[in-house]
């Protein structure tokens, strides 16, 4: 079957939600990506961060098969003999205490916000329901209500309301309009160490950690959203550690599972995750066997086959080589290890075009916003690769 029946499937009976490239792909390898025509491409958006492994990467697909056949799921009724030992390497590995798993991104932002909540009543002395919780514009931290409730992103909110209150909103970068919006009330701050959806918006050096002495000051939780930059993406295991600070709360998701299965989870420094008691919180699949053992494994090669390095080599070459692209519509190009986002001039006419331009040369990419295209692939990616990306980029975008 060629491309086009399978696009017509999708645009009959799904929903509209999406505006895909019109690629429709059926194999993956590392950095490579095959479409059902047999065209081959370079993935460089890694599913959004989630394939930080590379595709189909055969020690995790090994665990998967092994452990499927096995045992998937026993509900949290029953206890399994993955849990503790997932629990216990990605605490050695994030220097954490604590782990709740989920499933989705969205799924380990509300348990953080029902965590943060709940340490504000039990351990903070916060007046019942009065709980406050601040966040940033141009946020992207999923699409629950309550987390679009916090949007300040239109097109996500728009007729989805009435909203979960409790929410204020500062923006990203400011040091003091956090202080500013603090009070009595505020149990929490959180935030992503890059804005990865509002266009890789890198916060001022140090705002990390003048962020994390206010919350100190003002007895309230630090809660980094790392879905997105954990976990090698930014050329160290968390992005926090750029700034040589430790969130109070952590969530990591994605690339967790290297992108075989979607296991999250809040990760939290403090005893903030021991106010949680039975019964108060929960999920069907958080924690089960099969997300364990392949989150296992998928932490395990990241180390193993040293991707996080790899990352902060790879990420600044990629980094200079955008950089001197010698092109009338780049604005700018930012990023950190292989986290990238190029901005375009306004009048370029769109980013999507150029994306669409790439894709036909065999590199895939996808704008995010109108002007900036983001350049994320696998953290396996080598030197060789990305030479030859930048020959076909350079092509498109001078
Ligand atoms: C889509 C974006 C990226 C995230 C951060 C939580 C979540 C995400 C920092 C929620 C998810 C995904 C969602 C996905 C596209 C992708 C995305 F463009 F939408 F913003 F990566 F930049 N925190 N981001 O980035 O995780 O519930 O999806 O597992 O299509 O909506 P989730």
């Amino acid at each position: 079957m060629d491309r086009q029946y399978y696009i017509n499937l999708e645009n009959e009976f799904g929903a509209h939600n999406y505006n895909p490239l019109d690629v429709v792909l059926n194999r993956g390898e590392g950095i490579w990506v095959w479409d059902v025509e047999g065209n081959k491409y370079m993935d460089c958006l890694a599913a959004y961060s989630a394939v930080n492994q590379g595709h189909c990467h055969p020690e995790i697909m090994r665990t998967m098969i092994e452990q499927a056949q096995k045992l998937t799921l026993t509900s949290r009724a029953f206890r399994n003999d993955q849990l503790g030992l997932f629990y216990q390497e990605i605490c050695k590995l994030t220097n954490s205490h604590k782990v709740l798993p989920m499933n989705s991104g969205a799924e380990a932002v509300e348990t953080v916000i029902k965590a943060a909540r709940k340490w504000g009543y039990k351990i903070k002395g916060v007046p019942r329901d009065q709980a406050e919780i601040i966040v940033c514009e141009n946020n992207f931290h999923g699409r629950t209500i309550t987390i679009v409730g916090f949007s300040t992103n239109e097109i996500s909110r728009e007729g989805f309301g009435p909203f979960t209150p409790g929410f204020k909103i500062i923006s990203f970068g400011d040091v003091n309009a956090l202080e500013e919006a603090i009070t009595p009330n505020t149990v929490a701050f959180m935030v992503e160490p890059i804005q990865g959806e509002a266009g890789v918006i890198i916060p001022p050096a140090g705002y990390l950690k003048e962020v994390k002495a206010v919350c100190e000051k003002n007895n309230m939780l630090l809660i980094l959203d790392e879905i997105q930059t954990g976990l090698g993406r930014t050329g160290k295991i968390l992005a926090e550690e750029h700034d040589g600070i430790e969130a109070d709360l952590t969530l990591v998701g994605k690339a967790l599972s290297g992108g075989f299965y979607p296991v999250s989870a809040v990760l939290s420094n403090t005893e903030v995750l021991g106010v949680l008691r039975p019964g108060e919180h929960g999920s069907t699949f958080g924690g089960n066997p099969l997300a364990c053992a392949v989150a296992r494994t998928a932490i395990k090669v990241l180390i193993d086959e040293n991707m996080i390095e790899n990352a902060a080599v790879m990420g600044e070459y990629l980094l200079s080589r955008l950089s001197e692209i010698k092109s009338p519509y780049i604005k700018e190009v930012r990023g950190k290890g292989l986290l990238i986002g190029v901005e375009l001039i306004p009048e370029a006419g769109g980013a999507r075009q150029f994306c669409e331009k790439m894709m036909a040369r065999g590199v895939l990419c996808k704008e995010t916003h109108e002007n900036i295209i983001r350049f994320a692939p696998p953290l396996v990616i080598t030197k060789d690769e990305i030479d030859w990306a930048m020959e076909r980029i350079e092509k498109v975008l001078s």
